[in-house]
C-alpha cells in the first residue's frame, strides 16, 4: 500500500482527513516522524501556503505529502480572517469571541461569509496538484453545537439552519470546503497506491 504524509498540526483537520481517506492508504502525521523544520505560512493566499507547505514536508519527509490551507472569508470584513485564521487569536474560543466582537454591529443579512480549503498533494520531487473547495454560509450572533473545530459553532450552513458544529462529521464532510476538495483530489491520492510509489 501506499503511503502518504498528512502535514498538518492542527487535531481537527487530521481527524477529517483520515475520516475521508478510509483505508485507501497508510496515512501518517507529523506527530508520527522526527520533528520535521516548522514552515512559516508567509504567502498571502491559500494556494500559495498549502504548497509551500506540502513542497516543504514532501522534500523533509521524502513522502508523498497532503497539506491543507484553510480558513473563513467574511463578507463584512472584506474576506477576513482569510489565510489569517489560524492567528486571528489565541484558542478556539478567542477566535470566535475576536469574530463576534467585530460582527456586533452587522445584521443577520450581512452576515455571508464562507470556509475555504485548498488541499495541496506535492511529492519529494515533481508537479504539485492543488484542489479547492469552498463552502457558503453565515456568522450568527452566538456559538451553537459541539462538534467539529475552530470557528464551526458560529458558521450556519447555507441551505439549512444547522451550524457546522451541529452536524455529524459524516455530514459535516459531505458539504464543508475539506469534504469538497478532498473529493476532487481523491483520484491524485489513490493514483498513490499503485506499484513502483512511495
Ligand atoms: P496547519 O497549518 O498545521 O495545517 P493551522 O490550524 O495553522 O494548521 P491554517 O493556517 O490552514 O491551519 O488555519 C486554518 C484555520 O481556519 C484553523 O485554525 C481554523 O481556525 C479555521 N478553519 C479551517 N477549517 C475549518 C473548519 O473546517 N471548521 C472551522 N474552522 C476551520
Amino acid at each position: 500500500m501506499g503511503k502518504l504524509l498528512f502535514a498538518t498540526t492542527n487535531p481537527g483537520k487530521l481527524r477529517e482527513l483520515r475520516e475521508l481517506m478510509g483505508g485507501d492508504l497508510e496515512v501518517v502525521s507529523l506527530a508520527d516522524l522526527p520533528p520535521l523544520p516548522e514552515v512559516d505560512e508567509d504567502q498571502p493566499t491559500f494556494e500559495g501556503n498549502a504548497e509551500k507547505k506540502a513542497r516543504a514536508y514532501a522534500a523533509a519527509s521524502e513522502l508523498p505529502t497532503l497539506a491543507d490551507d484553510s480558513g473563513l472569508c467574511v463578507e463584512a470584513l472584506g474576506g477576513r480572517p482569510g489565510v489569517q485564521s489560524a492567528r486571528y487569536g489565541d484558542s478556539d474560543a478567542d477566535r470566535i469571541r475576536r469574530l463576534l466582537k467585530a460582527l456586533e454591529d452587522v445584521p443577520v443579512e450581512g452576515r455571508r461569509a464562507e470556509f475555504r480549503c485548498v488541499l495541496c498533494l506535492a511529492k519529494p520531487i515533481g508537479e504539485a496538484v492543488l484542489e479547492l473547495g469552498r463552502c457558503e454560509g453565515r456568522i450568527l450572533f452566538a456559538p451553537r453545537g459541539a462538534n467539529g473545530f475552530g470557528y464551526d459553532p458560529v458558521f450556519e450552513v447555507a441551505g439549512g439552519s444547522r451550524t457546522m458544529a451541529e452536524l455529524s462529521s459524516v455530514e459535516k464532510s459531505a458539504v464543508s470546503h475539506r469534504g469538497i476538495a478532498f473529493r476532487k483530489m481523491r483520484p491524485h491520492l489513490l493514483a498513490l497506491g499503485g506499484a513502483g510509489h512511495r
